[in-house]
This record gives structure tokens, sequence and C-alpha cells, in this order.
């Protein structure tokens, strides 16, 4: 039977690509969601129903002129929806897990769990009939998609579990991913390579296993390890390879080795390390190592263009793989439901313009430059305020000695994340006749201000900052009922939430652990939380400041429909926004009252709009 569309020609310039080198370099696209939305198609139905998925993609790519279409769906869900995670579904994205809770809390939660059945459990028969369609509909067998065995792990501990355990319980850790790799992986890739013996390979997905979300040693033994435990007990290709953060490692060198240790076929980088990088380091490394490379361009790129922009971008990536003799590809990372067809059509344009000679800005190279690190734009630290309340500002030099040791002993407690230590110090404090305010701010939130630098510099990565914030919070437990008892009232108290149609959560999790480092109350809505929730909330809680958080183009409107729902109701709470993709400019053109880039510099502008709030309510 004839296949209903054709892309040999982009197959075959794929494959020369990929092996040995190409004349004409070609581009691959994520491009599950944007095909959705082109197609009109509701995310319920477009990611379970194989028909209207296979066909979407295969119209999208042959519409635009993508050279191939790509397959891979919601790649994350798939296996933890199988094992039982709830899915949460969207009229206009791709479906997510609901992660807000473990689903995996402890040994006996784990020894509870089941290998899934692939014939029957959850999507798993969806993907079996996608690799069927694709083969009847484009005569070529796609490799299948899979969540990787540290992003699952995630998925079943949450992220935040999953970083302590691996901190104070990493037996626990490694049981739970041989039960991943082992119970679930390997039966699922398995049974699937038995339903279609010519599949090309397994191709797996990662990004939760990226620096600076870990470090490269908790890569190393937590992600690296279990996907080669996976490699050894399948025998076809199988290749993780969309780790991020090559732009936060000391040692690329060991990072990339690495990288190739899970993908050995290919060298994959991608923006935004690769515009802060440059092209020469990894272009060179991919060279000594005799690899093709797979160029990644960045989503938000795509999303916010402008045209000239695009264009020039996918030169410049184009022409250094044509100089390493075509050997390699252009990856356009992402495209949503949101991303501009015309931006689309942009970057397509660019590469036909590219393959018929017409080079404007050949030899320019932007990636690696100050402008592409961001170090231009000198950023400002703004003084934090110091808020009114007894004990704060008290000069240290009024400490006696003995007193000031014991400060910094808790100080050190935190920058340790010793949390045993923690709170047994300020116990001891607090019998020595130190001051419950001289404890909070000159130790605990001292030292969560130290972390904040240290994270906004790079010192240090999330589970440093994680785990700090867990010893700040013990010790901040024992002054809780000290606090209460005496009636003064925290700085303030914050309400967070990540938007509607967003299920990201670690960020805003650590803009609230830095919150309570700096003496607030947090009350946590979750993720996916809609306008009126929110105002509901907030009318229920009263709370000085609302910070929302989205880290997906798709959720921004969300969030500038909540901010603009406070307005119209004229609510009387400050709202924050922030998030990867969200900016300054775009907080302002929303009406937002605040920014924050990271969490500390989040908790700089609660500290502003609540010094504000403050003398507001004392002038009237
Ligand atoms: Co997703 N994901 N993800 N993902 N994911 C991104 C965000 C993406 C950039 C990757 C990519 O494809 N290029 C992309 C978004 C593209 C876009 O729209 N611009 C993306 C996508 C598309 C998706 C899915 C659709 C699936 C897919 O990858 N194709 C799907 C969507 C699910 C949904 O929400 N509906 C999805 C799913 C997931 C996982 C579930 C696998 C996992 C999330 C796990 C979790 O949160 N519990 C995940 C992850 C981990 C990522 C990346 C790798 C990391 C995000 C993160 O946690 N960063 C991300 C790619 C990347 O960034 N390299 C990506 C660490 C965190 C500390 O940073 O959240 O930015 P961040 O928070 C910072 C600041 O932004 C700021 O402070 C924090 C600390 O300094 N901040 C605030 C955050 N909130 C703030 C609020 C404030 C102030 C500051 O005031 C209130």
């Amino acid at each position: 039977m004839m296949p209903t569309f054709d892309f040999e020609e982009g197959y075959r310039r794929f494959n020369a690509a990929m092996n040995g080198g190409c004349e004409e370099v070609p581009f691959i696209a994520q491009m599950h969601e944007f095909s959705m939305a082109y197609m009109g198609a509701r995310g319920d139905l477009f990611y379970s129903d194989a028909e209207t998925f296979v066909r979407g993609v295969c119209t999208t790519a042959r519409d635009f002129g993508f050279d191939t279409p790509s397959f891979i769906w919601d790649a994350y869900n798939v296996e933890a929806e199988a094992l039982g995670v709830k899915l949460v579904t969207f009229k206009d994205m791709a479906p997510a897990l609901d992660n807000v809770k473990p689903h995996i809390r402890d040994e006996t939660d784990l020894a509870r769990m089941k290998s899934p059945d692939p014939a029957t459990a959850g999507r798993m028969p969806f993907v079996a009939e996608v690799l069927h369609l694709v083969k009847e509909h484009t005569g070529r067998r796609s490799s299948l998609g899979f969540c990787a065995p540290f992003t699952m792990a995630a998925h079943l501990l949450t992220f935040e579990n999953l970083i302590v355990q691996i901190m104070q319980n990493p037996a626990f850790v490694h049981k739970v991913m041989t039960f991943v790799v082992d119970e679930v992986l390997v039966p699922y890739l398995q049974y699937m390579q038995k339903q279609f013996p010519d599949l090309p390979g397994f191709d797996g997905s990662d990004a939760t296993a990226s620096l600076p979300f870990i470090t490269q040693v908790m890569q190393e033994e937590f992600a690296l390890g279990p996907i080669e435990r996976l490699q050894k007990q399948l025998d076809i290709p199988t290749f993780v390879d969309n780790w991020w953060g090559d732009s936060f490692t000391d040692d690329k060198e060991r990072f990339w080795e690495n990288k190739l240790r899970v993908t050995p076929g290919y060298f994959k980088i991608q923006d935004p390390d690769l515009w802060k990088v440059g092209l020469a380091e990894p272009m060179d490394f991919a060279r000594r190592k005799g690899k093709s490379v797979v160029l990644g361009i960045d989503n938000n790129l795509f999303q916010n263009g402008p045209e000239e922009a695009i264009r020039q971008r996918v030169h410049e990536y184009l022409e250094v793989i044509e100089e390493a003799a075509g050997k390699g590809c252009v990856y356009f990372c992402s495209l949503s439901a949101v991303t501009p067809r015309a931006h689309v059509e942009i970057a397509i344009d660019a590469v036909r313009q590219f393959r018929a000679g017409e080079r404007p800005w050949a030899g320019e190279r932007r990636a690696g430059t100050a402008e592409a690190r961001g170090e231009t734009a000198k950023k400002t630290k703004t003084a934090a305020v110091v808020l009114p309340g007894p004990g704060t500002g008290k000069p240290l030099s009024e400490a006696d000695e003995a007193a000031e040791k014991r400060l910094d002993e808790i100080y050190d407690t935190v920058m340790d994340y010793d949390e045993q230590a923690c709170p047994r110090l300020v116990r001891e404090a607090l019998d020595e006749g130190i001051g419950v305010y001289r404890v909070l701010d000159d130790a605990l939130i001292a030292a969560m201000d130290e972390i904040g630098d240290m994270f906004s510099e790079g010192v240090i990565f999330v589970p440093e900052m994680l785990m700090a914030a867990r010893s700040m919070k013990a010790g901040l437990q024992v002054l809780r009922p000290i606090l209460t008892e005496t009636g003064e009232p925290p700085k303030g108290k914050v309400m967070l939430a990540t938007v509607q149609g967003d299920v990201h959560d670690i960020g805003k999790n650590l803009v609230g652990m830095m919150l309570e480092g700096a003496g607030y109350e947090v009350v946590d809505l979750g993720v996916n939380a809609t306008p009126e929730d929110i105002l509901a909330n907030a009318n229920a809680e009263n709370p000085d400041v609302v910070g929302l958080s989205a880290l997906l183009t798709t959720s921004m409107p969300s969030m500038q429909k909540t901010v603009v729902l406070f307005k119209e109701t004229k609510s009387k709470y400050p709202v924050i926004v922030g998030g990867a993709p969200v900016t300054q400019t775009f907080a302002d053109h929303i009406g937002a009252d605040g920014y924050g880039e990271n969490a500390p510099r989040a908790v700089e502008t609660v500290h502003r709009l609540v010094a504000a709030g403050n003398v507001m309510s004392a002038v009237a």
C-alpha cells in the first residue's frame, strides 16, 4: 500500500546528515503541540486518538514544508500514567501529570507498585497504535519515545522528595530506579519491540535530570546509571538526548562525555545553553569525537521573534553544520500551541533561503558573545528593605561574643544543609537567652539571603538551595510557637500558585522556600490554578502579596487573565509574576505589580511591596 504522505527526501537528507554528512543540512522539530493547534484539535482527543495524532502531525509537516514529521507525543507522561498517576488534560495543550502529591512516598508504597501491562495500561495502547499508523501513513517506522528513569522517578516521588531522598536515603532512590527500569521500562519497551520488530530505536526524554536542577554528580549516579542499566537490557539503540545545563557545568568535557554515554550516536546541545556557550566548543568536541551534531534553537525565539533574529539564528546554526561537512541537523525546540504560524513559516523559509545560497549573515557568529550570555544587560541588585518588627535592624555589635558564636553556628547549619543540627542549635540559642528575632534574622534569614545570592550567581544549584531551605525550615519550626505566643505576626503573608494549564512547580516551590526563609508565611495553591480559584483563595486568605508562576508560553495568557481578573474586581492584593518565559516587559504589559527574575529577586520584590503596603497603611 502506498503511504499517504511522502517525506522520503527529508528522511534521506536526515539519514545522510546523521551518518557521515549531507549536502543540504536538514532540520527537525518538536512539533506535536503546534500540530494540535494547527489542526484545531482538542488536547484530550489529539493525545489519545492515534489517527488524529498521526494525520495531524503529517499534515502539519507537509503543509509547512518540514523536512520530516516528528511523532513524539507527550513523552513524559505515558509510563507514569500507566502506573496510576493522574493525568490532567487540557482543551488547548498537551496533557500533564498531576505532580503535586507523591505517588510513592516510601518503601511500602514502592512494594505495592505493579508493573503495568503494556497491552492495556493507560495510553500504552495509544503508543502502539501511533507506531502502527506512522508506518502506514509515511512508509517509515519511527522510534518510540519514552520517559527516562530519573524524570519518571521525579513524577512518582515529586521532584523535591526525590532530591531529599537522594541526599538522605540514596539506597531507596536506587530501588526506585531499579523498579522503574526493570519493572516498567524494560517490559514496556520489549513488548513494543515484539509488536514492531523493525523499530529503529527508543528515544528517551529526561529534562528533569538537567543542571542546575540537579548537580553533575547526582546526574551521573541517578540519571546516567539507570539509563545504562536500561540500555544493557535492550538490544536496539536506546538513547536519552535532552539533558540541559551545558552552560552551568564547570567541566563541559565530562558533561559532554556523559551525554555521549547515553546518546552514543550523536552529540546534541540546545538553546539556551548553546546560545550562551557558543558554537566553537561544542563543534570542536563533536569533531574530536567523530560525531554528528543536533543543534537546538530556543522555543522562546520561535515564540517571540523578531523575524530577523529567527532567520539569523537558523542560518548561523545551519552554517556551522555545513562547515562540519554537513554532519548534523538543526532542531527547532518545542513549537507549541501558541508559537505563531508566521514564525514557523519564517524559520522554514530561512532554511530554504540558506539552501538557495542567499546568506546575508555568512560568517557572523552571535552565539557565545557577551550579549548572548546576557552580560551586557547589567542587573542591578535592589537593596533588601528592612521591615518593621522587634529585633530587626538591631546592630550585631550589641551581641556578646558567645551569642555571636552561637548565631554563626546556626547560620552554618543552614549553609551546610544540616537539618538535624539546625533545630537543636536554635533550641540551645533560645535556652541561652538569645532573642528569638536575633536567631531568626541574624542566623536563619541571613543564611537564606546568602544562599539566594549564591544561587543567583550560579555558585550553587537547585538541590543545595532546596536542602538549605529545609534546614532553615527545621530551625523555624522551633521558633514558630514562640513567635505565635509573642503575638508578633510574620513579616507578611504571600499566596503562591502556578497558573492554569501549567504543572511546573520546581521554581515556584523555591520561591516559596526563599520567602519562608525571609520570614513570610506562605500559602501555596499548587499548580494549574484557575484565575477564579486564585481570586477566591486570595479573598479567603487575605495575603499581602499574590505570586504567580508560569513556565510555559501557553500558560502565560492564563497569568494575564488572573491579573486582569484581580484588576476588574478591584482586588487589593498586589500581584507579582515570574517563571522562565516571564519578563519585566511582560509583567508591565499585563499590569502586574511586580516581577521576580528568580527566587531571591522575587523575595526582594515582595519586601518592596510589603514595605510599600505598610507605609500606605501607616499613612492611612
Ligand atoms: Co517542561 N517545559 N514541559 N517539564 N520543562 C520547559 C519549561 C521547556 C522550556 C522545555 C522545552 O521544551 N524547551 C518547555 C516550555 C516551552 C515554552 O512554552 N516556552 C516545556 C514544555 C513544553 C513542557 C511540556 C509541554 C512537555 C515537553 O517538554 N514537551 C510539559 C508541559 C506540562 C504542563 O505544565 N502542562 C512539560 C513537563 C515537564 C515535566 C513534568 C517533565 C517537568 C516539570 C516537573 C515539575 O515542575 N514538577 C519539566 C521540566 C523540569 C522542564 C525544564 C527542564 C525545567 C523547568 C524547571 O523546573 N526549572 C524546562 C526546560 C529548561 O528550563 N531548561 C521545561 C528549574 C526552576 C528552578 O527554574 O522554574 O524557571 P524556573 O524558576 C526560577 C525562575 O523562573 C523564578 O525563580 C525560580 C528559581 O530561581 N520563578 C519565579 C519561577 N516562578 C516564579 C514566580 C515568581 C518569581 C520568580 O513570582 C511569583
